[in-house]
């Protein structure tokens, strides 16, 4: 339970105004997350706390006290300024879990410009994408990753800058840097840019069914509810050790695994590897974490592995667990319960959202498989085919929230009309499927369009079949999430040759990996099957639904609009 008491309790004397208390904020002062997450903490007296403590690949361990990022987000900030861009201007960050990348992140805020983190994984095409749309007008990278940005810079006109942070000494073109923030001078203060809550923050770009990804823009203002879910559904109390798996590159990781955190003063635990059990459970014992925000794939690798495993270690640090990006299975929670003694608690919200909507809140009851009920603050409903409120319990619907809430994305960047689609009858249109059973309890059912969710990563199947027709084999495409029991869903692809091409398990091979190469290995198809040709409607659409119900057994449905044979 938390010091708000128990859930109704919390729901009925919430008011969002209680974040500006919490974060010791006055009314028409400047809102700046860089300033919060750095500065504000070092006033308190926590210079001296460890902020972070990163692991690198090879096990070696670093710590960051919240001096150490106050000083190194300053350097960063600065070096923008010293290279004459502005606040509003778009900088991206493409790197490993990597120091610097924490570190750039706040120095962009700080300067007033607009953050775009882009996992390092993306391949020259997601890349192109995203840099294009944002009209970034520079990036942060490493020499590892600095070849992609190389091969695709002469088509980004907007770009004025490449800062690689680990490049002293590598041969640089024109417009590219070397930074080093160990080196760099000392920046004792920065005049941070005096943000109000409405001022941009971050671009995060999502997937949806058509189009390329759409970047959802975020304001400074999402601190007040990042704040107060880090602290009330995360649990974080002073002392906590906190780790987030997730990757800045997907907004959990940003959101709580930079802003909501650090907001609170937390020691918080970053690691380079990705998913490995042994150096999870590790990081655990060594650093003593307590609290744990993780997703579902992962969970279910790690149930895969077995408790054999867990046993190897000491895990008695842990206090809190909680999990996001896909559906929590029950056996999940009932797993976690019996193996770490803690139950999974499930928390549902999307880049859109900026932070959790709904929640297992501690000290409530847990319905195993449940994503729980709204945080406090938050109206969310179902709704049935008019848009409005479907008031039967256990029926499924629309999930909706009802704006504003202070996270809420402002924009698509570059593409109001999508942004302006996903309102009707003054309800935000999540794109999900669930339903509120008797006691207010939601469960999701499932999504409302063909965006495919692997492993927690959203992938627009519009995306993979651009990229495939690229391919020089590939006449026609079509992508869906073909279900796995430990993924949710992985990319399948139905793919019609071009004449003289056959079809072959090199080809296939050849095609998987010619995504991997363009996308990313996130978008990458598990499976190509060869087809003659793709079902469409009669307006010539793809008809996914129906490849997919093939897959999956289940009922077609309508196919009225399916074009004859
Ligand atoms: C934070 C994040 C959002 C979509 C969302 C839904 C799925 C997220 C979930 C969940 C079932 C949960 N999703 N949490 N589905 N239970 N607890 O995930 O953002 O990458 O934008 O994805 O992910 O489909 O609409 P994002």
């Amino acid at each position: 339970m938390t010091d708000l008491g128990s859930y109704e309790t919390a729901y009925d004397k919430f008011d969002w105004q209680l974040a500006r208390k919490e974060l010791g904020y006055e009314d028409g002062s400047p809102l700046n997350i860089g300033y919060y997450c750095t500065d504000r903490n070092c006033e308190r007296g926590l210079g001296d706390t460890v902020a972070l403590i990163w692991e690198d690949s090879s096990g070696d361990v670093r710590r960051y006290t919240f001096n150490d990022l106050r000083i190194h987000s300053n350097a960063y900030a600065s070096l923008l300024a010293d290279l004459k861009i502005a606040s509003g201007e778009r900088v991206c960050i493409f790197m490993d879990r990597v120091p610097d990348l924490y570190f750039s992140f706040l120095g962009i805020l700080k300067l007033g410009a607009i953050a775009v983190p882009l996992f390092s994984a993306f391949g020259e095409d997601s890349l192109l994408t995203r840099m294009e749309n944002s009209g970034a007008a520079a990036i942060f990278t490493t020499r590892k990753h600095v070849k992609k940005v190389r091969k695709i810079r002469d088509r980004l006109p907007q770009l004025k800058h490449i800062v690689v942070v680990d490049g002293d000494g590598m041969a640089l073109k024109e417009r590219e840097h070397a930074f080093n923030v160990e080196t760099a001078p000392k920046v004792e203060s920065f005049d941070v840019y005096p943000a109000t809550a409405d001022t941009p923050s971050v671009l995060h770009y999502t997937s949806g069914t058509t189009g390329q990804p759409k970047g959802a823009l975020h304001v400074h203002g999402s601190i007040f509810q990042q704040h107060l879910t880090t602290k009330w559904v995360l649990d974080l109390k002073p002392g906590d050790v906190y780790w987030c798996t997730a990757d800045p590159g997907w907004v959990t990781g940003t959101s709580y695994g930079i802003i909501g955190p650090w907001s609170l003063g937390i020691t918080q635990v970053v690691l380079e590897v990705g998913f490995f059990p042994a150096r999870w459970y590790g990081a655990i014992e060594n650093f003593g974490v307590t609290v744990w925000y993780s997703a579902p794939t992962a969970i279910r690798l790690l149930m895969r592995e077995g408790e054999a495993t867990v046993k190897k270690f000491d895990l008695s640090s842990l206090r809190h667990i909680c999990s996001v990006g896909e559906p929590l299975n029950p056996e999940a929670v009932i797993w976690s319960e019996k193996v770490y003694g803690l139950p999974f608690h499930d928390t549902w919200w999307q880049t859109e959202t900026g932070s959790i909507m709904i929640s297992n809140f501690p000290g409530m009851k847990i319905k195993p498989g449940s994503m729980g009920k709204p945080f406090p603050g938050v109206t969310a409903a179902v709704l049935g085919p008019d848009y409005n409120p479907v008031l039967e319990p256990g029926k499924a619907g629309v999930l909706a929230l009802k704006p504003p809430w202070p996270s809420m994305f402002r924009t698509y960047w570059n593409n109001p009309s999508t942004y302006e689609a996903k309102f009707k009858n003054g309800w935000y249109i999540t794109g999900d499927r669930a339903r509120i059973d008797k006691e207010g309890y939601f469960w999701f059912v499932g999504r409302d369009d063909d965006v495919i969710n692997t492993g927690g990563h959203l992938v627009s199947p519009f995306e993979v079949e651009s990229a495939l027709l690229e391919h020089e084999a590939v006449a026609e495409s079509a992508a869906i999430g073909k279900p796995d029991p430990v993924n949710m869903e992985v990319v399948k692809a139905f793919v019609a040759l071009k004449p003289g091409h056959e079809p072959s398990h090199d080809l296939e091979l050849n095609i998987i990996n010619f995504i991997r190469k363009h996308l990313s290995p996130l978008a990458m198809p598990q499976e190509i099957e060869f087809v003659k040709s793709l079902p469409k409607t009669r307006s010539g659409k793809i008809m996914r639904r129906l490849l997919r119900a093939q897959e999956t057994g289940e009922e077609i449905g309508d196919i009225s609009t399916l074009e004859d044979d």
